[in-house]
């Protein structure tokens, strides 16, 4: 019987030392240590042997099952991190997948080229709310209630009550201007701000013209400010925008908050300013309004009348991009069309 149980442990020992897989494991150990297993029926049968057999037969049947059972559960182990490395194998010379690297927005890259050529003028960055108060869009501007000025600008209305007192309206600001009170009831001259903004007007749509587009306020307020001093900043700035020297003509204009007022335009970027069809064959591209700050916008941010000069000036971020990167629909700008933002 001796002999049968080390026989037993052997061959058990030899056959779980073969390669397995985990269904031909699980078999093994019905076969070795299962109900009906050799050492199993000899475990069972204990009762039939001698006081002096069992003495010895007990003790190695039991210290063999043990054995077995730790070596069984040695080898589940090695099988199961064997599986589990087959289930993370990666093949290395499978062609990679194509990356599609994102794109910044040609309107992003305009406004940081933008920011990169003011800031190095040493003029500050601002912000303001596209929500805004009727106060500051308009009224803070020389456009009062009944100001014919409003009428330039079509209106999205947030908040327009009837009996409200005066500026009380809320709406969505149509231009950036609105931030030119904000920011001086806050701040003395002398100051040199940009104001990069979202604008909006209730306005059908066409290929030069979005109800949402942008718009970018610059504002230079001192003591002895002059219409010099704006057109040197315009031609430094666009000479420097488009990398190549660029003249800047004014026509008078009207803005309530300014006077002198004018529109600005720059020499055409498609013919040098020859005349060519972008132009209308006149040499000149319309880029924005402009003039000296109005004393009653001054006074409406608290400063004295007539102690200070400044200029202001509005262009759309759109027209100048579409302007750099040639591109003839302001629509595509906010169509969600990763074919025209991946040409950037
Ligand atoms: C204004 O908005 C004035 N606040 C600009 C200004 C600032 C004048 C400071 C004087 C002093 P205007 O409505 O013309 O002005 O708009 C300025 C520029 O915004 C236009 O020249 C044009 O480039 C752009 N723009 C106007 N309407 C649209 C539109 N619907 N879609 C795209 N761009 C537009």
């Amino acid at each position: 019987m001796e002999k049968k149980i080390k026989e037993i442990w052997w061959k058990a020992k030899e056959e779980i030392s073969q390669p397995q897989t985990p269904e031909k494991l699980s078999a093994l150990k019905v076969k070795y240590l299962g109900k009906k297993s050799e050492l199993n029926q000899i475990l069972k049968n204990l009762k039939n042997l001698s006081a002096e057999e069992k003495k010895i037969i007990g003790p190695l049947a039991n210290q063999i099952k043990n054995k077995l059972k730790e070596i069984f559960s040695q080898k589940e182990e090695e099988l199961a991190s064997v599986v589990d490395a087959e289930k993370e194998w990666i093949d290395v010379t499978a062609p990679a997948q194509r990356v599609r690297p994102g794109k910044l927005h040609p309107l992003t890259l305009v406004q940081n080229q933008i920011e990169d050529i003011f800031t190095s003028l040493g003029f500050e960055i601002v912000d303001g709310p596209d929500v805004e108060t009727e106060f500051y869009n308009f009224d803070a501007i020389n456009m009062p209630d009944d100001h014919p000025g409003r009428d330039m600008q079509d209106t999205f209305w947030i908040s327009k009550k009837e009996n409200r007192k005066k500026g009380e309206g809320v709406v969505m600001r149509t231009q950036t201007s609105s931030v030119q009170v904000r920011y001086m009831e806050k701040h003395q001259p002398p100051l040199r701000i940009i104001v990069p903004g979202r604008v909006f007007r209730n306005e059908a749509t066409d290929a030069s013209h979005e109800h949402t587009f942008h718009q970018f306020e610059a504002l230079v307020v001192d003591k002895k400010i002059s219409v010099a001093n704006f057109l040197f900043v315009a031609e430094t700035f666009f000479s420097q925008f488009f990398g190549e020297k660029m003249k800047v003509r004014l026509r008078p204009s009207y803005f309530p908050f300014v006077e002198p007022g004018f529109e600005f335009d720059i020499s055409c970027t498609n013919c040098g300013g020859k005349g060519c069809s972008t132009c209308s064959q006149t040499g000149w591209i319309e880029v924005g309004g402009a003039g000296m700050v109005h004393q009653n916008v001054f006074q409406a941010a608290g400063y004295p009348r007539n102690k200070y000069q400044g200029f202001a000036w509005g262009f759309g971020l759109e027209r100048l991009a579409m302007m750099k990167y040639k591109i003839n629909d302001i629509r595509l700008f906010h169509s969600g069309d990763i074919r025209f933002t991946e040409q950037f």
